[in-house]
């Protein structure tokens, strides 16, 4: 493996230097506002250093649309490249160690040899993913029609044995969870027997959660179409949630944010979750109309903070069972992936230290004492209190990037990875279209 490009950690400093003189100005002006709120910055800066969020491999190479993929010069063309990118991130924003991969698209030769590339460069693996929704080169039973609720004992079997085989990857990995999304559901009214298909779903989660260490968690994910488009077998919470009642504790549910009709409260499905015992975590990404796999934050900010505010409570009360894994699950088709996965990793630990600006008592009193107008601007308090000062410090103290981007585009990384990476004909890295 010849000598590949990284950005040093002296260019980083470099580059933050010249940030420095106006982001410690921006700090103490903040402090001091904050202060007034008998609110201590260091602590915030604290909690901004605490977040973590796994990055999805699937993420880092040009994702596309059934219409088109705009492939972008130097994108990754394996797992090995995939690890540099999430480490390039990893560099510069400093929440993200993790990463979350996708078997068969991912499926390493060596996981041992996989496991200490990533070491080196300060990473681990997060939740396996299956992928029971595409057929794969060779392989004996279609999953046209659905896969862990396939009508055929032989189809299903064949998609248990590739979740237990992702587990077994995980084992060998240090992962600790595995999340089965399956697009299993129908077109057409009457195609499927919909309490059959679920009944099938669960006799088949029982053989995979059988499979599971005694540490580890699965997670289910549900969505409410797409690539079915008349019925879903695990269309929402309440169906996931039932599921990972009967399956057992290890089993929760995971909220991708994509996965819901438009204009659904899904901080209301996420605070349920964190009631019940049963929130694995999330997929984080922002969308308009459907699974868009947009960029965290870029389209409706304000939900992500009132789910974060949610967690926030959560934390601060020791809710029992929350132990949230965060990961972005997103497609980049039209701007560098590195630059929005350091950008939704940004806006992530944004909400969750505006979260932590909440006054909870303040709060508290006014929903106490029937006083709407209070709460809200309670609320919108913290939304609106510009915490990038804070952000750009935890990054700095952490050997991070106060500007990631522009220190990014400084570096002249895609460039040096365009020159590396040719492109290997007919083997893009493998993901979503
Ligand atoms: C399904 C999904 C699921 C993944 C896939 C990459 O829409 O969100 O989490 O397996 O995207
Ligand atoms: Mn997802």
């Amino acid at each position: 493996m010849n000598a590949s490009f990284g950005i040093e950690d002296e260019f980083i400093a470099e580059q933050n230097q010249k940030a420095k003189p106006w982001l410690a100005e921006d700090f103490d002006h903040l402090a001091k506002k904050l202060q007034r709120d008998n609110v201590d910055i260091e602590d915030l800066v604290a909690k901004a250093n605490s977040f973590r969020v796994a990055i999805p491999s699937w993420g880092v190479g040009t994702g596309g649309t059934r219409f088109a993929r705009f492939p972008a010069a130097g994108e990754p063309r394996d797992i090995y490249e995939k690890l540099e990118d999430c480490a390039t991130i990893f560099k510069l924003v400093r929440s993200t160690p993790a990463v979350s991969l996708h078997i068969p698209w991912d499926k390493p030769d060596d996981a041992g040899d996989l496991r200490e590339f990533a070491r080196q460069r300060g990473l681990h693996f997060d939740a396996m993913n299956s992928n029971t929704f595409q057929d794969q080169p060779g392989q004996k039973h279609s999953y046209k029609f659905g896969s862990l609720t396939h009508p055929e004992r032989l189809v299903r079997e064949q998609a248990i044995e590739h979740n237990i085989e992702c587990i077994e990857i995980g084992k060998a990995l240090g992962s600790k969870a595995h999340t089965v999304w399956i697009g299993d559901g129908g077109n057409f009214p009457g195609q499927q027997h919909i309490r059959r298909a679920l009944e099938r779903y669960l006799e088949s989660m029982r053989e995979i959660y059988a499979a599971l260490p005694d540490d580890w968690r699965v997670f289910i994910e549900h969505k409410f179409y797409e690539p079915a488009f008349y019925s879903t077998v695990i269309n929402d919470w309440g169906t996931s949630y039932y599921c990972a009642r009967e399956l057992g504790s290890k089993a929760f549910c995971l909220v991708d944010l994509g996965h819901h009709a438009p204009n659904v409260n899904i901080e209301m499905i996420v605070a349920r979750l964190i009631q019940f015992g049963k929130l694995a975590g999330f997929h984080f990404n922002d969308s308009k109309y459907g699974d868009d796999d947009l960029d965290s934050g870029s389209v409706k900010p304000f939900q992500l903070f009132l789910i974060f505010n949610e967690l926030v409570d959560a934390e601060l009360k020791q809710e029992p069972y929350f132990n949230p894994a965060y990961m972005l699950d997103q497609s980049h088709n039209v701007t560098d992936p590195i630059e929005s996965l350091m950008m939704s990793a940004a806006e992530l630990v944004r909400a969750y230290v505006q979260a932590h600006l909440v006054d909870r008592q303040e709060l508290s009193d006014a929903q106490e004492k029937c006083d709407p107008l209070r709460a809200l601007a309670t609320l919108k308090q913290a939304f609106t209190t510009d915490v990038a000062p804070i952000l750009a410090v935890a990054r700095a103290r952490a050997g991070g990037a106060i500007d990631p981007i522009n220190t990014f585009r400084a570096s002249g990384y895609r460039q040096r990875k365009a020159e590396e990476r040719p492109v290997r004909r007919g083997t893009a890295a493998s993901g979503i279209v």
